[in-house]
């Protein structure tokens, strides 16, 4: 799409035409190869085997095993059912610890199963769970640690294994953002007893709707295989409780194309993290989250911390200014899953114990990046928040004005 600045002295929350003629979206899906994507769609056509666990989600699983250095991958229909699978699976009950800071599926695939979700604080430096912290949250119902490696970066995986072996703990990670990335050398996939892969159409690689449960343990696997197919072993004889988590032939044909591009959705992505660091360096009170070049990082998210006693603008005007031009940055996870229903009632007092969470759902913002971008778009975006900020005082005004006639 050809960007577009008609009148680039006139930002558009003054009412100036949008610099972008359409809108860009964080979480645009990448698409791989049309052409084999639609050749995958044509054979499925002729096999006429659309799910039950078929021919192309078992090669789907077998690349993401070898991906993700994993012995198993069950794949499922999306993240949320899968963590709500392993969640029965590991047999969680009574409370579990989950971070405050993380999409709300996490703390709902919890909830769903009358499972109380005790919101955990997070760790500035990482955006994830403090494990430090973690310790004066347990109580005799305590059974689980979820842990979320929030934006691909890996959540203090030896330290939640130590306090979960110390508790007798099941533990278990929300790797929905963090296929492809690394700790240690290691690839997230092979951490806790399992972890959750989400494939959603936002995702890094995506299967339009998809998600996997990937563990190294045989035995956990084989119940997880169970539970996705109503507890079916082969015909006619159910031997356990599931539900309907499979995934379809066509979302593991989109995800085995998405996984051919891997590598090259990594360098477009890589490239444009690149470019909103050069373009937004040295600007005050704004710092873009660091990932570990030593390690593997799939770039998916390109998060801004916006600190207002420092920056001209704070992080919801930027975000109105931004929207005004159609870009349209995303404040995830704000306000914090303790602060959504239904936990803001079944929890009320939440929040005073959750500082950190609090402080930087109010700060961080998400910038559009994927194949659907060049570095151009990028340079662009940036110039608009450098605008913003210099012209910080009248954006105040203009938006402290009521709506009405004439503005
Ligand atoms: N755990 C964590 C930590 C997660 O972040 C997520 C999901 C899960 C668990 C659960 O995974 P799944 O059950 O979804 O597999 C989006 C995604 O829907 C969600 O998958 C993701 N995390 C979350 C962080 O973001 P929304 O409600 O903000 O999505 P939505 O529909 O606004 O999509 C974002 C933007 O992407 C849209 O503004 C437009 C664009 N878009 C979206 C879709 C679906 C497109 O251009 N094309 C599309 O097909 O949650």
């Amino acid at each position: 799409m050809a960007p577009l600045i008609p009148n680039p002295g006139s930002l558009a929350v003054f009412g100036g035409p949008p610099a972008f003629p359409q809108p860009l979206h964080v979480g645009r899906p990448n698409l791989g190869d049309r052409a084999a994507m639609l050749q995958r769609v044509n054979d499925i056509f002729d096999r006429r085997w659309f799910t039950n666990d078929g021919p192309v989600v078992r090669e789907f699983e077998a690349r993401i095993q070898e991906f993700a250095g994993v012995r198993h991958c069950v794949a499922m229909c999306n993240a949320t059912v899968a963590l709500e699978i392993a969640i029965r699976a590991l047999e969680l009950h009574g409370e579990v610890i989950v971070p405050a800071y993380t999409f709300i599926a996490t703390a709902h695939a919890l909830q769903w199963q009358e499972i109380t979700p005790v919101f955990a604080d997070l760790d500035p430096a990482t955006h994830n769970l403090a494990p430090e912290t973690l310790e004066r949250l347990l109580t005799p119902r305590t059974t689980g640690i979820v842990g979320v490696h929030v934006w691909g970066r890996p959540c203090a995986p030896e330290a939640l294994a130590d306090l979960a072996a110390k508790h007798r703990l099941k533990l278990l990670f929300d790797a929905a953002h963090a296929f492809g990335c690394s700790h240690r050398g290691r690839m997230i996939g092979g951490f806790g007893a399992c972890e959750v892969f989400s494939f959603h159409a936002t995702k890094f690689i995506n299967s339009f709707e998809g998600g996997a449960v990937v563990t190294n343990d045989d035995g956990l696997a084989d119940k997880l295989r169970l539970m996705r197919n109503f507890g079916f072993k082969g015909f006619d004889n159910v031997i356990y409780l599931g539900t309907n988590g499979k995934m379809t032939e066509i979302c593991a044909a989109m995800g085995l194309t998405s996984l051919d591009a891997a590598h090259d959705l990594i360098a477009i992505n890589r490239r444009l993290y690149e470019a909103y660091r050069s373009g937004l360096a040295n600007l005050p009170g704004v710092s873009l989250i660091h990932y570990d070049p030593g390690e593997r990082n799939n770039y998916q998210y390109v998060v801004l911390e916006i600190d207002d006693r420092l920056a001209p603008l704070n992080r919801d005007e930027l975000v109105t200014v931004l929207h005004a031009e159609n870009v349209l940055a995303r404040k995830y996870f704000w306000p914090g899953c303790h602060r959504l229903e239904p936990y803001r009632s079944l929890q009320p007092d939440a929040a005073p114990r959750l500082p950190e969470t609090e402080r930087l759902a109010a700060r961080i913002l998400l910038l559009p990046t994927g194949e659907t971008l060049g570095p151009e778009t990028v340079a662009l975006i940036c110039g608009l928040i450098r605008r913003a900020f210099e012209q910080a005082a009248a954006i105040r005004q203009t938006l402290a004005r009521p709506p009405g006639p004439g503005n």
